[in-house]
Formats: C-alpha cells, sequence, structure tokens
C-alpha cells in the first residue's frame, strides 16, 4: 500500500510513523507479519511486537528488540530495516526465504517508547524510560538495568538522579515486565535472543554481571567471530566481540544475562556505529549502510540457529 511504499528506511523516524508503520507493514504482508501487544508503556502507550516468518506451528523463535535506550537511534532504524528486508526479499533471496520459513522473528521496533518520544520532543540525549518511581524530580529507569538478573549489584545505581538507575526493583518498570512476561510465556520456542544498542562497534555475549566466563562461552564466541566476519565483509567495518563484562564494562539487570539465565543460549548485544566521531548522533547517510552490514551478522546469527 501507499503508505507503506513512500516509508522511509534511511531516515530516522518519529514514534508515531513508526507505530502507523507497524500497522501498515502487517496489513500488507498477512502472510508474513502479524502485529501482537505485549503491554503499554508507563505514559500508556501501546508496546506492539512485529511477528515476522512464515505462518507454521511449532516454530524456533529469535527474539529481537531495538530502542532501550532512548537516544540510540540507529537501533530503531535497524528493526524496521530488518522487517523491510524480511518481507522484500522473502521467496527471493534464498537464505532469507529459508530463515522465514523455518524461524519466527519476533521483532520489538522500539522498547523504550516514552523515552524515545523525548529524545524527539525535549532531550535528544536522553537514555532511561520516563517513569518517576521515586520521591526525587528526577525521572526515568535505565531499563537495561531493571531485568531481574543479580539486580541492582554491579554497574548500576540506586539513585533515582543516576543515568544508571536500576528503579525500585527488578521488573519494577511496565517496559521490562512486558518484555520479560512475553519471553517468559515463549521460552520453549525462543531460541535466540538479540538486543540493539549504540554505539561502540562490539558485538557482545553474556556475562556482562560477572567476569567469569558464560558455561557456553566458547560457542557464543565462535558464534560472534563469524557474525563479526559476516559483518565486516561489506565494508570492512570492524567489530570487537566477547564477553560484556570485559569488553564494555560490568552490569547487572541487563536483559541478555536475563535471557541467557532464563535458558536462551544465544543470546547477544549489539552496539552499532560508530566508534565515537558521531557517537549517538549517527547521521542519516550512515542509516543505509550500517543496517546493511548488521543485516549481514543477523542472517549469520539466525542460520546457525537453524540447527535447532
Ligand atoms: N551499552 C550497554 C549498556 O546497557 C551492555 C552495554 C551490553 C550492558 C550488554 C549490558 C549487557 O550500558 C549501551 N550503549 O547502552
Ligand atoms: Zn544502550
Amino acid at each position: 500500500n501507499s503508505s507503506n511504499r513512500r516509508y522511509s528506511y534511511s531516515k530516522y523516524n518519529k514514534w508515531e510513523k513508526i507505530v502507523a508503520w507497524t500497522a501498515n507493514i502487517a496489513a500488507k504482508y498477512p502472510k508474513l507479519v502479524s502485529r501482537i501487544q505485549i503491554g503499554t508503556t508507563t505514559e500508556e502507550r501501546p508496546m506492539y511486537l512485529l511477528k515476522v516468518g512464515k505462518q507454521r506451528s511449532a516454530k524456533n523463535a529469535i527474539f529481537i528488540d531495538c530502542g532501550i535506550h532512548a537516544r540510540e537511534w540507529i537501533s530503531p532504524a535497524f528493526c524496521q530495516w530488518f522487517v523491510k528486508e524480511a518481507t522484500k526479499t522473502y521467496g527471493k533471496d534464498k537464505l532469507m526465504t529459508k530463515l522465514l520459513n523455518s524461524l519466527t522473528f519476533y521483532i520489538l521496533p522500539v522498547l523504550n517508547i516514552d523515552g524515545y518520544v523525548w529524545t524527539w520532543t525535549a532531550d535528544r540525549m536522553w537514555r532511561k524510560n520516563r517513569s518517576n518511581s521515586s520521591n526525587t524530580n528526577c525521572i526515568g529507569t535505565d531499563l537495561n538495568r531493571n531485568f531481574d538478573v543479580q539486580w541492582c549489584s554491579i554497574g548500576s545505581s540506586n539513585k533515582a538522579c543516576s543515568e544508571v538507575y536500576c528503579g525500585p526493583a527488578a521488573e519494577s518498570e511496565k517496559e521490562t515486565k512486558a518484555v520479560a512476561n512475553f519471553i517468559r510465556n515463549n521460552i520453549q520456542s525462543i531460541k535466540a535472543y538479540l538486543s540493539f544498542h549504540s554505539y561502540s562497534q562490539m558485538l557482545l555475549y553474556p556475562y556482562s554481571y560477572t567476569y567469569e566466563l558464560a558455561p557456553t562461552h566458547e560457542e557464543l564466541n565462535d558464534v560472534a567471530k563469524a557474525a563479526v566476519g559476516a559483518l565486516s565483509s561489506l565494508y570492512r567495518t570492524n567489530y570487537t566481540y566477547g564477553p560484556a563484562a570485559s569488553t564494555i564494562y560490568p552490569t547487572s539487570g541487563s536483559s541478555a544475562d536475563w535471557a541467557y539465565d532464563k535458558g536462551i543460549k544465544y543470546s547477544f548485544t549489539f552496539e552499532l556505529r560508530d566508534r565515537g566521531k558521531y557517537g549517538f548522533l549517527l547521521p542519516e547517510y550512515l542509516i543505509k549502510s550500517t543496517c546493511k552490514e548488521t543485516m549481514l551478522a543477523v542472517k549469520n546469527i539466525s542460520s546457525y540457529i537453524l540447527r535447532y
């Protein structure tokens, strides 16, 4: 339909456009895409997930979220790009066709919607959500410190004014709760969890809450190495990979550690471009190349999941 033909995947889109797009793309590809509401945000915005793949029962699934941090705009841009590529190349690209026939992709295009709206209207550098859960004047919990895994121990703060405030309790935030409930309800099928951030050009895997190596460290390292190799094959973009704690910094309460300890053995966090020249303000002219190379990494990881 025309509202989608005009949709711009090489620009940053405000939330009103993205939410309309979720409805349009599901209407345009009813056999491949459906829209599911998993909850509402602090400010009562609906949280929509796109279920992408050929409908079939008992499929394995990959859960992908973007925009857990508000200012990391390239991340939601990638989730939109992924759905566009999936729908456009199904039946044409051999690997994509195989992936969509065999797997379900659950795509959450913007996890922290209220924060994302805030970056468009008030403060471009906002990171947290917009809840008021303390008796201070400070707003917002860092949703990537709010998951129920070693909650608020390392690399997070119990001070509401901190950028890495863990919230008053694990899963205190509606956005965290919605994601955690959805994953718990689909834990049998979800084999991989991918979370998209920026910036740094890194591919991270558990743990972030400890320097101890994950039980499946060797395999995670092999998968990350292959994914980074695929990514760099297009434009030679350099990515670092490794356990989050030692590769970037230690943090507790992250979604990726939580998913891993829930039993989702392939849990990865991408830190997309760049390495600091523009940082969170990655210009629009770099969206296309960033998304194209990232697609190669995601397809590489997804094809590894096909064996399960
Ligand atoms: N980086 C992540 C953050 O939440 C991270 C780093 C990755 C933490 C994986 C935990 C697990 O701080 C950004 N850019 O937000
Ligand atoms: Zn982030």
